[in-house]
């Protein structure tokens, strides 16, 4: 066993090591130095941010991409508190994310101390435990809790805040090895009763969610799908966990279930606003969970088997049960007839040359140069709805939205998530040019600490998906314009990256050309129609 000796920082830094962890991202306080101090010690890599939002959304794309919890350190009071939409985010999406926290001294506690706030009320609704380590002695099983809190199943982030006194004092502790955490093995007999009721469907499909990627659960998917032949569209991580260009894989065709299907076996995601609440028509529907909580319960369920996904999902691909097997073929003929027929007919918006620009245009340039393993970050309103139906995922872990949270801001940090834990992959941040005003200042992030970032900004010189709604019901639009054809570009440039305007489509291949090749953090600011409206079938509420 090893023993960690040294002061609070140490034992906390030690003790998250053991899940994995190898960097931080932070904004500095003095009630973190010593979690510095313990960084600089054991070669973790700090990155230091611009916002703490910044912080905290890097630690959560961290989480998400590599599947062990990321870790934010904020200072105390502000730090705290302007962690809490990024904490918030993690806990919508259930992404594996520890934030510790400075905290006022114990010793000048309710005397009016600097940045003196109770921070665990205001983090408890947003997080798996949030807790004060008030003892030297607490800190090593408080942190311990908290990386166990986040990445068991279902996942989520762990707050633990460490008074100035405390963090500062001498302690120690010894490490206890660290197991991945598993769910449960789900109930053998509710698994068979949803193979039998695939194997019963005529037109049954599968959706695969974020806890498909999280839970370890892709290869099982791919097993599920292809025993069963049954077809698989895909939402938040779960996009890519069976390739684009997979014979069952399905992204234009969700429409038709709700039409057709008579089963939709949903997995590892909840049955919200992103899937119509659930309503698939007269379709059945199971919901597949990582934990029992996670089950919906505003949808009548055929079957709703919680625990280990992949274990589900094998227990799926294995069923060798008796009983009637419908043959899915023609379902999947039809529903591939219809897809193909749906990318078919987008070609022409995706290649078209004209101006002014429109979003399905810069999709089809990207598109072309993207590579499969290409991590590609949304942060935006219409820009980025229109690049989660034209880009596709090959991999699993290589699309990241902010999920159902919804929270403009990410980008920044999603992007600096990317780029350090996929050193060699593309990275493209697609930002709207009112989403980039909340993270932009984070290029210096990108600059200081050598990240190259490929940004492609839709700049239509408003907050497109509030404008166009609102015009829609009023019959005219307030707070909802920006400045037209901003300088973007010139920011990046100034903040040491490099970056240019495009205003015509005839110049957007060759300007992303740069941005590739530039290793450099680059921003394409992309003149876009401002009258242009993504064409919305659902409900953002
Ligand atoms: C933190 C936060 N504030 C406000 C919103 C509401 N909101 C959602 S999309 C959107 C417009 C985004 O504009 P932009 O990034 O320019 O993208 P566009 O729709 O113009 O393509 C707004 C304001 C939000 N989701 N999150
Ligand atoms: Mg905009």
């Amino acid at each position: 066993m090893t023993r960690v000796e040294g002061h609070g920082g140490d034992v906390a830094l030690g003790v998250l090591r053991g899940f994995g962890v190898t960097e931080m991202f932070t904004l500095s306080g003095g009630h973190v130095f010593p979690l510095y101090d313990a960084a600089v010690k054991a070669s973790v890599r700090i990155v230091d941010v611009r916002h703490e939002q910044t912080a905290v959304f890097a630690a959560e794309g961290t989480g998400k991409l590599t599947r062990r919890p990321g870790l934010a350190v904020v200072t105390a009071g502000p730090g705290v508190t302007n962690a809490v939409s990024g904490i918030a985010s993690a806990y919508f999406t259930g992404s594996p994310m520890v934030v510790l926290g400075g905290r006022a001294p114990i010793v000048n506690w309710g005397r009016g101390a600097l940045q003196e706030l109770d921070h665990v009320p205001i983090l408890r609704p947003v997080t798996k435990l949030a807790t004060t380590a008030a003892t030297p002695e607490a800190v090593g099983p408080a942190v311990r809790a908290a990386g166990l809190a986040a990445a068991t199943p279902h996942r989520g982030p762990a707050f633990v805040d460490i008074p100035m006194d405390v963090v500062f004092a001498p302690a120690s502790v010894d490490l206890l090895p660290v197991d991945p955490p598993r769910g449960p093995a789900p109930d053998p007999d509710e698994v068979a009763s949803v193979a039998r009721l695939v194997a019963r469907a005529e037109r049954p499909a599968i959706i695969a969610g974020t806890d498909v990627y999280l839970d370890g659960a892709v290869e099982a998917l791919r097993r599920a799908a292809e025993e069963l032949r049954v077809p698989v569209f895909a939402n938040g991580l779960g996009r890519g966990c069976l390739p684009a260009d997979h014979e069952l894989a399905f992204a234009r065709t969700r429409g038709m279930l709700k039409k057709e299907a008579d089963l939709v076996v949903v997995v590892g995601t909840p049955l919200d606003f992103r899937l119509g609440f659930g309503d698939f028509g007269a379709a059945e529907v199971v919901h597949v969970v990582d934990d029992p909580s996670r089950r919906a319960t505003h949808v009548a369920t055929a079957a709703a088997p919680a625990g280990d996904l992949a274990g589900t999902l094998d227990g799926l691909a294995g069923y060798a049960g008796p009983g009637p097997r419908a043959d899915h073929e023609p379902w999947l003929a039809r529903l591939r007839e219809s897809e193909n027929a749906a990318r078919a007919a987008e070609e022409e918006q995706l290649g078209a040359t004209g101006d002014p620009i429109r979003p399905p245009q810069v999709y089809g340039a990207l598109r072309r140069r993207l590579a499969r393993d290409a991590v590609v970050v949304g942060d935006g309103g219409d820009f980025v709805s229109y690049a989660g139906r034209y880009v596709d995922s090959y991999q699993p872990g290589c699309w990241l939205d902010p999920g159902p949270y919804g929270c403009l801001g990410t980008g920044l940090g999603y992007a600096i998530a990317a780029r350090v834990a996929r050193p060699d992959s593309q990275v493209v941040l697609l930002l709207g040019d009112g989403a980039a005003g909340f993270s932009l200042m984070d290029v210096d992030t990108l600059v200081r600490h050598r990240l190259p970032v490929v940004m492609v900004l839709g700049n239509n010189g408003g907050w497109g998906l509030e404008k166009h709604p609102m015009r829609t019901i009023y019959g005219y639009h307030v707070a909802a314009e920006l400045q037209p054809e901003a300088r973007y570009d010139e920011v990046v440039r100034a903040l040491g990256g490099a970056g240019e305007i495009v205003r015509s489509a005839a110049d957007l291949g060759p300007a992303l050309d740069r941005a590739f090749s530039a290793g450099v953090p680059y921003l394409v600011n992309v003149v876009i129609d401002p009258e242009d409206a993504y064409p919305r079938s659902s409900v953002l509420a």
